[in-house]
Order: structure tokens, then C-alpha cells, then sequence
């Protein structure tokens, strides 16, 4: 099993991970900017290493100064969380070939998930249902044959984009080709890769998710559904487990259809398949090779500590659960908390006056702020997790709206009043799941209509 592991990552997630180690008895390596020296998990880590300046592109992600910290402090193996690093094939490769173990899935299934183009043609053949369109790139010559195939409304989209950049919806043939190149450049300016590709474009679809767990070795499991539907500008705000009001036999489905895509892939570590439905079908539009944010609604729903999986398999000691003790215990709802003006959405990052944390049965905060501490500019602006738990949807509702009540925080500006007095007051969102439109496209416009 894993001895020491460093944490490439900050914030909640790093303190995430330390909780984990600390769990198994793995030692930990924090690693932090100049920006990040007064970091809350630093203080639970066992050794904590300065890898450059506040700004993330000389400090998270600064592969050489990670692999140096990894290596003077002798750690035998590197955590990425999420974003930064995570994601980045070419890390995982450094990673392994320094000698330590990535605790992520392998370099090649990184980088094969990473291009959405292979990605999508690699799940098609593996039985997952993918949406119709082209799995292959998309360029101004072949763009109107394709679209013939694939019909109006369709999207294009960055093969190496992923979380929104660069899509264009394209309602005709008049503005294909224009959509097509406008597309191209997007793509070569974001991801220095202007491949693209086309889907037919679903217009009130959910956000459905799956979260799985594999071993490396033609073993996985699922850990169900989520639903992320609520979310802006590509960014999630709330997110459930299980997705709710689902077809039974559709979910089993496709529960079934991604842990087979990971075993006939041999895949490695927790992972997490990305679907758009729509009238009953599921449609695979990306995969993320990495913990997600929302995890924790998964964790309290089936038991399973997620974290504590991936570095149980990175170790080496395989699953220790099966499919059929995987069940699922009521409903939990997680609510981010970011640190930014609730009706402009610009970030708020300063310091913390007071902070009382709420509490009580299904209550979870995962979060690594504290009263004085001080919001640094240069990160995301999401600084806590809320997430309740209980017997079923509703309970889990009326334990946030408690939670979020309870909640005092001051001295920064935050979105809690988003979750309040929009989303958890909604009686449309109490009674079902929304589709992924419907926080910018109803609730939100309720926001500008107090502000006029
Ligand atoms: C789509 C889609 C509709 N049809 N793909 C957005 C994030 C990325 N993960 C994929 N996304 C979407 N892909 C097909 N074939 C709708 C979205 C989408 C979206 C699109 C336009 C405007 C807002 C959106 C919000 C969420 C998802």
C-alpha cells in the first residue's frame, strides 16, 4: 500500500484528500503557493512543501517543481484532485516515469478521454449510447454531408474542449459553414487543436452522470447516477444523488453499459460518465477521469468513500466492494458555496469576519475556510461544499434549506443567498429534476427582475 502521498491540490479538495490518508494511515505531503501558506490542510499534512508563486501556472501547475517537492520529500505517489493537473495525460506520465504512482487512471485513458472525438468513437464501440452525429472531425468539406446525416438543430463542438468552450449551436444550413470555422478558430485559441466535431443538438436535455470505480484490471463497479442539471454558464451549482425520476430500466442500462466500456478498457481508478437525457434515452457526450466536486453526494447516498478507493486501488489493493453491496440509502443535495456577488456573479475573494458551520442529522460540510482566513485571488472561487442527506428528496431539501439558515458567514460576499431564496424556494425544482437550462433561462431571470 501507499506509504506517503503528496497532494497536488489546494483548498477543500486537498484537505479532502488529507482526511483520506489520514483515514488508511498514509503519510501526506501538502504542497502550496505564496498565495496558499495559510491553507487549512497544511496543518493535518505531515510535511507541507512551497512550490512557487500565487499565480497557477508557476505553482499548480508547475509539473518540475511538483516532481521536485515529490522527491525531496520522498513521497511515493501524487494526488491530483480536480482541475489543474488532473486531467493532464502528460503529467501522469511524467509521474510514472519519475517512479512514483499517479493515482488516476492511465496516461492513455486520460489522454484517449481527453479528445472528445476518441472518446465518443472508443464508448460508441464499447455499447454506450452516444449521441447521433459524427464521431469523427468535422471540417468545412465535409461539414454539409454531415450535417445532412445528423439534421438541424446541431452542435459544434472543440474535440479537446469539454465543459462548454468553443460550442456553437447551429440552427440551418445558412450558418454551417461560418459556425464550422468560427468553431475552428475558438478551438485552436483555447486548446491549440481546432479539430471539431458535430452532434445533433438536444434541446432540453438533463445533466446525467454515472460515477464508477475500476481496478486496472477488467474489475469496475458503479456507484449509480447523479444529476448536475442546475448549473451557469457551465459551471455546476447544485447537484443530487441518485438523479432523480429516472426509468428503471433505462438507468439499469445504463449503469450496466459503462462498467462494461471499463472493463473491456481495462480502466483505473474512480471515473465518471457524462450523459445528456432526453425523452427517456441517454446520450454519452464526455468522460471525466478524475474525483469530481460532487462526489460527496455520491459517498453519502451509497457509503462508500470515494477518495479512499483511489488510493486503495493506486496502492494496489484492488476493490474491496462488489456491485451487489453497492445500495443505495435516501437522497443528498450539495450546494457549492463560492465566494462571489450573488447578482453580478463577480468573484468576492478578502478575509472571513465570521464563520459558524451548520450541523445536525445528514448535515456534510466539506470546506477548508475558517474566520480569518483570507480568500486569495488567483483561484476558483468556490470555497465550501454544503450537502444534506436524508431518507429521500424532499427530507434532503428541508435539511439544506436548515443547513444553509444556519449557515453565518461574513465578511465576503458568497451565493448563498442563490440556493436560499432561488433554487430551494422553487416549487418546480421541489417537485422533479430540472433540465440543464432551466437556472439560467427561468430562475435567474427572476434575479434580474428584483434588480430593476
Ligand atoms: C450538448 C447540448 C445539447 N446537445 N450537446 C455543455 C457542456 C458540455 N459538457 C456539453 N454541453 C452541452 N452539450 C448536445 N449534443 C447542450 C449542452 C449544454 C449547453 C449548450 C448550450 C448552452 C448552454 C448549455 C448548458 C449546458 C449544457
Amino acid at each position: 500500500m501507499l506509504q506517503k502521498v503528496l497532494i497536488a491540490n489546494r483548498g477543500e479538495i486537498a484537505l479532502r484528500i488529507t482526511r483520506a490518508c489520514k483515514t488508511l494511515g498514509i503519510k501526506t505531503v501538502g504542497i502550496y503557493s505564496d498565495a496558499d501558506k495559510d491553507l487549512m490542510h497544511l496543518r493535518f499534512c505531515d510535511e507541507a512543501v512551497c512550490i512557487g508563486p500565487g499565480a497557477s501556472s508557476e505553482s499548480y501547475l508547475n509539473i518540475p517543481a511538483i516532481i521536485t517537492a515529490a522527491e525531496i520529500t520522498g513521497a511515493d505517489a501524487i494526488h491530483p484532485g480536480y482541475g489543474f493537473l488532473s486531467e493532464n495525460a502528460e503529467f501522469a506520465e511524467i509521474v510514472e516515469n519519475s517512479g512514483f504512482t499517479f493515482i488516476g487512471p492511465r496516461p492513455e485513458h486520460i489522454r484517449l478521454m481527453g479528445n472528445k472525438v476518441s472518446a465518443i468513437t472508443a464508448m460508441r464501440k464499447a455499447g454506450v449510447p452516444t449521441v447521433p452525429g459524427s464521431a469523427h472531425a468535422v471540417t468545412p468539406t465535409n461539414a454539409m454531408a454531415e450535417a445532412k446525416e445528423i439534421g438541424f438543430p446541431l452542435i459544434v463542438k472543440a474535440a479537446s474542449g469539454g465543459g462548454g468552450r468553443g460550442m456553437r449551436i447551429v440552427e440551418s444550413v445558412d450558418t454551417l459553414l461560418e459556425s464550422v470555422q468560427a468553431a475552428q478558430r475558438d478551438a485552436e485559441m483555447w486548446f491549440s487543436d481546432d479539430t471539431v466535431y458535430m452532434e445533433r443538438f438536444l434541446q432540453k436535455p438533463r445533466h446525467v452522470e454515472v460515477q464508477v470505480l475500476a481496478d486496472g484490471n477488467g474489475h469496475a463497479i458503479h456507484l449509480y447516477d447523479r444529476d448536475c442539471s442546475l448549473q451557469r454558464r457551465h459551471q455546476k451549482v447544485l447537484e443530487e444523488a441518485p438523479a432523480p425520476n429516472l426509468p428503471e430500466k433505462a438507468r439499469a442500462d445504463i449503469l450496466e453499459a459503462c462498467v462494461k466500456a471499463c472493463e473491456l478498457m481495462q480502466y483505473r481508478g474512480a471515473g465518471t460518465f457524462e450523459f445528456l437525457f432526453e425523452d427517456d434515452e441517454f446520450f454519452f457526450i464526455e468522460m471525466n477521469t478524475r474525483v469530481q466536486v460532487e462526489h460527496p453526494v455520491t459517498e453519502m447516498v451509497t457509503g462508500i468513500d470515494i477518495i479512499e478507493q483511489q488510493l486503495r486501488i493506486a496502492g494496489g489493493l484492488g476493490l474491496n466492494i462488489q456491485q451487489k453491496d453497492v445500495q443505495i440509502k435516501g437522497h443528498a443535495i450539495e450546494c457549492r458555496i463560492n465566494a462571489e456577488d450573488p447578482t453580478t456573479f463577480l468573484p468576492s475573494p478578502g478575509k472571513i469576519e465570521h464563520f459558524y458551520t451548520p450541523g445536525g442529522a445528514g448535515i456534510r460540510l466539506d470546506s477548508h475556510i475558517y474566520q480569518g482566513y483570507s480568500i486569495p485571488p488567483y483561484y476558483d472561487s468556490m470555497i465550501a461544499k454544503l450537502i444534506a442527506h436524508g431518507k429521500d428528496r424532499e427530507t434532503s431539501i428541508a435539511r439544506m434549506k436548515q443547513a444553509l439558515d444556519e449557515m453565518i458567514l461574513t465578511g465576503i460576499k458568497t451565493n448563498i443567498p442563490l440556493h436560499k431564496d432561488l433554487i430551494l424556494q422553487d416549487k418546480n425544482f421541489c417537485e422533479k429534476a430540472m433540465d440543464i437550462h432551466y437556472l439560467e433561462k427561468h430562475l435567474l431571470k427572476q434575479l434580474e427582475g428584483h434588480q430593476d
